[in-house]
């Protein structure tokens, strides 16, 4: 989780901004993700809502995704589900 996490954070400052997060999906998705889809997944994941996703916020937002469905969908449209799977550990 902590790879994945430093992969999202592409220049390593410790959070991960709307911006890394649109970077990391269209380089590891073919298909363009749309900028309200990245929105969702911010909006579910910066659970303190300053912008800036930390790494506790990524931890926490995986965790209790199955429980959220509004989350869970938007983050089965952006390109992180199964990259976060396939990711070594
Ligand atoms: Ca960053
Ligand atoms: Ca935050």
């Amino acid at each position: 989780m902590v790879q994945v996490f430093d992969l999202c954070d592409r220049d390593g400052n410790g959070y991960i901004t709307k911006e890394e997060l649109s970077q990391i999906c269209n380089q590891v998705s073919d298909e363009e993700v749309a900028s309200s889809v990245l929105d969702n997944v911010m909006v579910c994941l910066d659970s303190n809502h300053d912008g800036h996703i930390t790494f506790d916020e990524f931890k926490a937002g995986f965790e209790v995704r199955p429980c959220d469905s509004s989350c869970e969908s938007a983050l089965n449209n952006s390109c992180l589900p199964a990259d976060i799977s396939a990711a070594p550990s």
